[in-house]
């Protein structure tokens, strides 16, 4: 054997071996420390996404100071979502929360309703519908040029057993990626479409309304990879409910590559696993984390107040 064909399979090695361990993430580039703010306190809640509010109590009747909406605001930006513990706002009041955010836009389907008390926010009762795009992995109405910023859940009935809501850090998977291959992707853009999953049949029944959406939302182009606004983080933007397609490539490569990306947003190390509480209300940032719900509560009622805020 020759001196340069050793070289060269020992680099081969070396090689493998890299590509056999997987990346450990620098957990303090996703979450903080626990900390206290005025009357709040906030821990994380998972290793590499969210934490948890405590003390925070939001009434009619009294102001939240704008010091503790801005401490609020950049700590969801850093840990992804934020959970409220029961007892911070009533379901009535969930509009109070909400507004501490943004501005919520009602974003119903006929099985979406609005609740009495809120035509801002919709509900996600498991009575009026069981099969829903929720349970796959998704960005929130990431077919639309314009992402809303955040989403915000109220628990009104938690389900005996299950019922879970399950976040994926998309910029932690993003970071896992090779650099080389992250590099890559970097350069594609994808075409991403309300109606890639079929949504639009499973939320309207009403041909005339299916129709009215599908021309409110026509398909858009957008990146692979996604800059968020404020941090500048780079997220995997790409959703297996609505990413289309990859411009530019074959259908088998287009396919494979968001195979792969849809993999890494499935990853255990970069998820965290949301267990409801009655009262309980969470808040998450669609340009950092994807989501999905769980559905393994069978029969049993599950109802969340929902509101996108833009
Ligand atoms: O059902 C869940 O836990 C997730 C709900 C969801 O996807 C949403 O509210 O946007
Ligand atoms: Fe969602």
């Amino acid at each position: 054997m020759t001196a340069s064909s050793l070289a060269y399979g020992t680099r081969q090695t070396d090689e493998k071996l890299e590509r056999n361990q997987q990346k450990v993430l620098s957990l303090a580039d996703y979450v903080g420390k626990r900390e206290n703010f005025a009357d709040l306190s906030i821990e994380p809640y998972a290793p590499v996404a969210g934490a948890t509010i405590r003390g925070l109590r939001i009434t009619r009747n009294g102001e939240i100071g704008a010091d503790v909406r801005q401490f609020l605001y950049q700590r969801l930006l850093r840990y992804g979502f934020l959970v409220f513990e029961p007892g911070t706002v009533s379901g009535e009041d969930f509009g109070l929360l909400v507004n501490l955010f943004g501005h919520a836009e009602y974003s119903g389907t006929p099985f979406t309703p609005p609740p009495a008390e809120n035509p801002q926010i919709n509900t996600i009762d498991s009575k009026i519908k069981k099969t829903r795009m929720n349970f796959i992995w998704h960005i929130d109405q990431g077919f639309r040029a314009v992402l809303p910023r955040f989403t915000a859940l109220f628990a009104k009935t938690v389900p005996p057993v299950g019922g879970d809501t399950l976040f994926s850090n998309a910029v932690a998977a993003y970071d896992l990626l090779d650099p080389r291959f992250a590099a890559y992707l970097d350069s594609l853009v994808a075409v991403y479409d309300i109606d890639a999953q079929g949504y639009l049949s499973l939320a309207y029944q009403d041909p005339a309304e299916r129709e009215r959406q599908r021309k409110k939302y026509p398909p858009i182009e957008a990146p692979l990879i996604r800059v968020h606004e404020e941090t500048g983080k780079k997220q995997i933007y790409a959703n297996e409910v609505y990413t289309q397609r990859i411009l530019g490539l074959s259908r088998t490569a287009s396919d494979a590559l968001l195979a792969i990306l849809f993999e890494q947003i499935k990853l255990p190390e970069v998820q965290a696993r949301v267990a409801w509480h009655e009262g309980a209300a969470v808040i998450w940032d669609n340009r950092i984390v994807q989501h999905k719900g769980v559905s393994d509560y069978g029969d049993g009622h599950r109802v969340l107040h929902r509101a996108i805020i833009d």
